[in-house]
C-alpha cells in the first residue's frame, strides 16, 4: 500500500456538494483536510472563489489509475473542459503517489506546479506536516469549514 494524495478543487455550482460526492467517490481514503476557501490562481479575473481539499489515500492504485478515476469524477461533476484554467465544477489533481515519478506528457508525478500553490500546500500540510514543514500564510486561502 502506498501513501497518495490527491487536491480537489471547485468554483462553479454547489461547490462543497461537488467535493463532497468526489471524495464518496474515491477508494482508500484515509483522512481529508479541511476545507479552504482561495483566490483563483490564473485564469480569467471574474471567476468565483473556489473551495480546495486534499485527500489522503493509502492505496494500490497506480498514478494512472488514479488519474483516470479523477477524470471520471470530475465528468461525473459535469465538468466541461472549455477554457484552460477557467472555473470547473471539480478539478482533481494527482500530487504524489508514494516515491512513484511519472513524466508523461498527460501526467506528471509529483505534480509539477503543487510546491507553488498555497490552495494546495497549505490542506496537505494538515495532513502532512512532515512534506510540508513551512506552509504558506497569507491571505487568499481562507478556512472553509469541513467537507
Ligand atoms: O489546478 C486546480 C484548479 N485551479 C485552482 C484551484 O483549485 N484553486 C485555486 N485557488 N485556483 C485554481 N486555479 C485552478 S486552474
Amino acid at each position: 500500500m502506498t501513501r497518495a494524495f490527491l487536491a480537489l478543487g471547485s468554483n462553479l455550482g454547489d461547490r462543497r456538494a461537488h467535493l463532497r460526492a468526489a471524495v464518496a467517490g474515491l477508494p482508500d481514503v484515509v483522512a481529508v483536510s479541511p476545507v479552504y476557501e482561495t483566490e483563483p490562481v490564473g485564469g480569467p479575473a471574474d471567476q468565483g472563489a473556489y473551495l480546495n481539499v486534499v485527500v489522503e489515500l493509502d492505496t494500490e492504485l497506480s498514478p494512472r489509475r488514479l488519474l483516470e478515476l479523477g477524470q471520471r469524477l470530475e465528468k461525473a461533476a459535469g465538468r466541461v473542459r472549455s477554457e484552460r484554467w477557467g472555473p470547473r465544477t471539480l478539478d482533481v489533481d494527482v500530487l504524489l503517489v508514494g516515491d512513484e515519478r511519472v513524466d508523461e506528457p498527460d501526467l506528471q508525478v509529483p505534480h509539477p506546479r503543487m510546491w507553488e500553490r498555497a490552495f494546495v500546500l497549505v490542506p496537505l500540510a494538515d495532513l502532512a506536516p512532515d512534506l510540508v514543514p513551512d506552509p504558506p500564510a497569507g491571505p487568499g486561502v481562507r478556512p472553509g469549514g469541513t467537507l
